[in-house]
């Protein structure tokens, strides 16, 4: 950490003293760490908290993202993927394309399978009932990682049931977890102007809240660097610690920087490192009792995420294989890294690699 009279000078001495006395921040805590021109302190004070938790292990998960569909009803400008049924550019995976991505892998150590897509107008129920059914068979010992609470609630609409009757089916046909897309900022006013189709903020905690209740963990993300304000992004980080109380069922929290290529959102420009490394902090030092903090490498570019681990982040992601949703909109990272390379980058980064799974049990350990 740095002298605590830096952060007298910066007028953050009270935060600072939180920070090491393990009490929550507030919102407007969190707004005086934004509008602090000092990087470094901030950065200092979430590596504070992220070391007194996690020590210097930074984790990493050999995992396979597939997505199975990019056909989506919901049409969010910020979304370079989704795409309309009749878009030359749409496609649909079939049950066996998807398992043959998986057979393709099975020399692989992969312990989690991501797997999600957009909104499809008429894929049945069964359709994704099947592909976790299946995919458990072909590759018992990894999680399945699938379907966003937006999914989930989609699926309930389309098929005339409760979300917690989907959730139900999904676990029994081998659901270990939900990932944490689909949350966006939860304010109102910003999914009015980016996404009104899309379920609510309300709505997406509700379903995240059912899952844990169910037994199901899940992760959370929040896209930033559009439109929202500061204050949205700590009304969200307020609003994930909250349910977080009631329930303990968030794993990991995820933010991700707004990727502007080939969407709809006129002028977007794309954030700045400095930024991505303050909201990294920021939600670091706001999310008390999330015990982890995500530097997603696909949206971050390689090289930041390694800096962020020394801004709150823990965890690196991991191998990934095949992602469309960040590189459709002009991410410029790789398509994938070996664990050789996974490793490397922790290390030079002076912290130590520690493979885990979806659950972050370490792969040493884990049954
Ligand atoms: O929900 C969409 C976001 C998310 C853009 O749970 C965009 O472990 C940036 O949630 N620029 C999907 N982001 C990715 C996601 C995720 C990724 C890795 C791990 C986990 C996990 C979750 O991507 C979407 C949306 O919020 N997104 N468009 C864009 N233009």
């Amino acid at each position: 950490m740095l002298e605590i009279k830096t952060y007298g000078r910066l007028g953050i001495a009270d935060i600072c003293d939180k920070v090491l006395a393990g009490e929550r921040l507030s919102v407007e805590d969190g707004e005086r760490l934004f509008a602090c021109p000092d990087v470094l302190a901030i950065g200092s004070l979430a590596h504070e908290m992220r070391t007194r938790l996690h020590g210097t292990s930074a984790y990493y998960v050999m995992n396979q993202h597939i997505n199975y569909s990019n056909i989506c009803v919901n049409g969010c400008r910020f979304c370079a993927f989704g795409r309309e049924k009749d878009d030359p550019k749409a496609f649909q995976l079939s049950i066996e394309r998807i398992l043959e991505k998986v057979r393709q892998r099975l020399g692989d150590p992969i312990t989690e399978i991501h797997i999600v897509g957009g909104c499809h107008p008429d894929l049945p129920f069964s359709y994704y009932e099947t592909i976790l059914r299946e995919v458990r068979r072909l590759r018992p010992d990894a999680s399945i990682k699938a379907f966003t609470a937006v999914e989930i609630a989609h699926f309930a609409r389309s098929e005339g049931i409760t979300t917690r009757d989907v959730l139900i089916r999904l676990k029994s046909a081998g659901l270990d977890m939900l990932p944490g897309g689909g949350a966006e900022v939860f304010s109102q006013r910003v999914r009015d102007l980016l996404c009104p189709r899309k379920l609510s903020g309300r709505g997406w905690l509700e379903v995240a809240g059912q899952a844990h209740r169910l037994g199901i963990k899940t992760n959370a993300t929040m896209l930033y660097g559009h439109i929202e304000t500061e204050r949205e992004r700590l009304e969200h980080l307020d609003a994930l610690r909250t349910l977080q109380d009631e329930t303990g069922g968030f794993v990991c929290f995820i933010p991700l920087p707004f990727q502007p290529a080939n969407t709809r959102i006129e002028g977007a420009v794309s954030t700045t490192g400095v930024e991505d490394l303050r909201t990294m902090a920021v939600s670091r030092l706001m999310l008390d009792n999330f015990p982890h903090i995500k530097a997603y490498w696909v949206m971050l570019t390689v090289k930041l995420a390694q800096v962020a681990l020394y801004f709150g982040a823990d965890d690196f992601d991991g191998t990934v294989i095949e992602e469309k949703i960040g590189h459709m909109a002009g991410a410029e990272s790789e398509q994938a890294l070996t664990r050789g390379e996974l490793e490397r980058i922790i290390r030079e980064g002076g912290f130590t690699p520690v493979e885990r799974n979806c659950f972050f049990e370490r792969a040493d350990k884990a049954v």
